[in-house]
């Protein structure tokens, strides 16, 4: 790392020759290998913008001018650019550097991301929040081609070519979302990038006309390509363009002089630039270039085969298998995902059944609002989506399924603690968001066996319902096997003679509650343990029941306490002006940051083992 290990902001970029500039962008990739192979992480985005990062750094004028990373998940090159070289072994990890851009973190990150498609709103923000102050900056926002699906780019560019103000927008097409790009903004962008196929089209189209004198459809046709070919051989980018904004490119994202040179000249004009840039993701590191989605966010890996760890059976793995069973028996079932086709199990969905199956693009509320749609004209619809995604489609949620009565189901996957990609990612809040929309049924299956049941029970109850599980693998609870299921019913797992208290646990809390029980019994203390598999409508016969039968409970979730099925419960004993002493075993209210999933459970005190001391010393000390 000869070059690398002088840097400690851009300043030392621009004292490097521009022939030095290459060399620095390999110790930078390399650098990346060596810590994501290590800790996991966004490998391939990161490996395909190392020299659009460096070009950025040698040329802008930072960290007055501002670059915005969308997603932010391809900011390892920025990271080390920036003085954190030090800390770039604690990557992902407890109290260690973020994976995402983090302004708490440091000056040189502009604003906070996670989520896609926000970049262009806050780059249009800070562009006039510049303009309103009379200061001179120029700001970047570095969007890829996957995030250009979201609609939230369409309204800030909307917005944002209106108002005149430059700012330059850097779309980093590299033709991959996670899995292959969808939609016809990707179609397009193809079209601008192989531009030279439309020159030659033109020439083909020219020769046709002159060869052949007869007239007729294929005349007709040859006449539609050839319009086609000169409008967009003349006018690259006229989407764009016609959005306010002044299209250059395509350019070679990996070759540093001409990425230079075109940064020279978008700073120069005096309007919002878009710049389209190619890249190849996972550039440099074979593995990450032949398998670019397998690449995309992984966790540790050999860094000299590429191999990763076998992993145990998940939730996901579940759900995928238990949905390729019933759309084999209904036709009627059909499965969407919002860009995320392997990470929500329906990859094996769309292999098998192509035709029923559709990848809206990063666009969560489109997907919410189709998914309604097509339910309530006959089909069946699941859509899976990480929780913390969902949050996106708050309102569609509410009014275009729920008051719309629309029979969706939503596979909420990743809910409760995601873990190492930190506060933006964590699942948290679904309970919450969800138990506040009348009409709405949310399930959590304990594990790998209540999975199916439920889903089978989504797809029949003719309703909105979301069934939420975690991220991860799947407990298996053979003890306790899958019991019928009742519209807002809870299971009781365990009712020993004499119990003195009652867990009452929500889905993936299950497995703990039973191994809290263990530890109370060791201690003559005996637990009744109650599976609510529904946190909404909660069983409210069943918990005054609990209440009142031993006058003190126990409610465990993974989510945030604020909306919660502990205040669930709490509401209900207070509606029945039942007394019972209650404790909340929920996440508070605030954001939780990255660490391993079981750190995070030790550090709230949501393990079997705190939860005894917190039993312990509340009711028997
Ligand atoms: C609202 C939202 N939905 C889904 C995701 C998950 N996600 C993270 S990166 C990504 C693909 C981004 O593709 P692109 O913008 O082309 O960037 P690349 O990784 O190819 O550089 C997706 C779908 C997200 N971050 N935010």
């Amino acid at each position: 790392m000869v070059l690398l290990q002088k840097i400690n902001s851009s300043a030392d970029v621009k004292n490097l020759s521009r022939e030095q500039l290459p060399q620095l962008a390999d110790e930078l990739r390399a650098e990346i290998l060596r810590v994501v192979s290590a800790n996991g992480g966004h490998l391939s985005s990161n490996l395909g913008i190392v020299e659009l990062t460096v070009a950025l750094h040698a040329f802008l004028d930072l960290p007055n001018d501002e670059i915005v990373w969308d997603v932010g998940h391809q900011c390892y090159a920025h990271k080390l650019l920036t003085g954190r070289q030090a800390q770039f072994d604690t990557l992902r990890q407890a109290d260690g550097l973020s994976g995402f851009p983090k302004p708490r973190e440091s000056a040189a990150d502009a604003y906070v991301a996670g989520h896609s498609s926000t970049s262009v709103s806050v780059a249009v923000g800070i562009s006039q929040a510049a303009r309103l102050q009379g200061q001179k900056k120029r700001v970047y926002a570095v969007i890829g081609d996957g995030a250009m699906s979201g609609g939230m780019v369409y309204e800030a560019m909307n917005h944002g070519g209106d108002l005149h103000t430059p700012f330059t927008v850097i779309l980093n097409d590299n033709e991959m979302s996670i899995a292959a790009n969808v939609g016809a903004m990707s179609r397009y962008l193809t079209r601008l990038r192989t531009n030279r196929r439309y020159r030659r089209l033109k020439d083909r189209v020219t020769k046709f006309l002159l060869k052949r004198k007869q007239l007729g459809r294929s005349l007709y046709y040859g006449l539609e390509h050839f319009r086609d070919a000169i409008k967009y051989f003349l006018v690259r980018g006229v989407f764009f363009e016609e959005m306010g904004f002044v299209y250059l490119g395509p350019v070679d994202g990996h070759n540093i002089d001409e990425l230079l040179e075109t940064l020279k000249l978008a700073a120069q004009i005096d309007k919002p630039v878009l710049l389209h840039v190619i890249t190849q993701k996972g550039k440099g590191y074979l593995p990450a270039e032949q398998n670019p989605e397998t690449f995309h966010g992984i966790g540790s890996f050999d860094l000299a085969t590429g191999s990763t760890k076998p992993k145990k059976p998940s939730y996901t793995d579940c759900f995928s298998a238990r949905l390729l069973q019933l759309a084999e028996q209904d036709e009627r079932i059909v499965a969407i995902t919002a860009a995320m086709p392997q990470g929500t199990g329906l990859a094996a969905f769309a292999k098998k059944f192509p035709k029923r199956f559709y990848d809206v693009g990063i666009a969560e509320q489109h997907m919410v609002t189709f998914g309604g749609a097509l339910a309530l004209r006959g089909m069946r619809p699941v859509a899976a989506v990480y929780s913390t995604f969902l949050q996106r489609a708050y309102d569609q949620l509410m009014q275009d399924v729920c008051l719309a009565e629309a029979p969706l189901v939503l596979a909420v996957d990743r809910a409760g603690i995601v873990g190492e990609d930190g506060e933006t990612h964590q699942g948290l809040w679904d309970i919450a968001m969800l138990r506040a929309m009348p009409n709405m049924t949310l399930m959590a299956p304990r594990d790998a066996l209540t999975l199916p049941p439920m889903l089978d029970f989504a797809l029949a109850a003719f309703r909105p319902v979301a069934l939420r599980y975690p991220r991860g693998e799947a407990a298996e609870l053979a003890e306790y096997p899958p019991q019928p299921l009742v519209l807002g019913k809870g299971e009781v797992l365990s009712q020993p003679q004499g119990a003195q208290l009652a867990l009452l646990a929500l889905g993936d809390m299950v497995a703990p509650a039973l191994q809290l029980q263990k530890l109370l019994a060791a201690q003559q203390i005996s637990a009744a343990v109650v599976d609510l598999r529904f946190a909404k409508p909660l069983d409210e016969d069943l918990i005054a029941d609990m209440a009142q039968q031993y006058g003190r409970l126990l409610v465990m979730e993974d989510g945030v306490r604020p909306g919660g099925v502990g205040e669930g419960v709490l509401a209900i004993l207070a509606a029945r002006q039942l007394s019972a002493q209650v404790e909340l075993a929920a996440f508070p209210d605030e954001f939780v940051p990255q660490a391993k999933p079981q750190q995070l459970f030790e550090k709230y005190g949501l393990t079997a083992e705190a939860l005894y001391e917190r039993v312990m010393q509340r009711w028997f000390a």
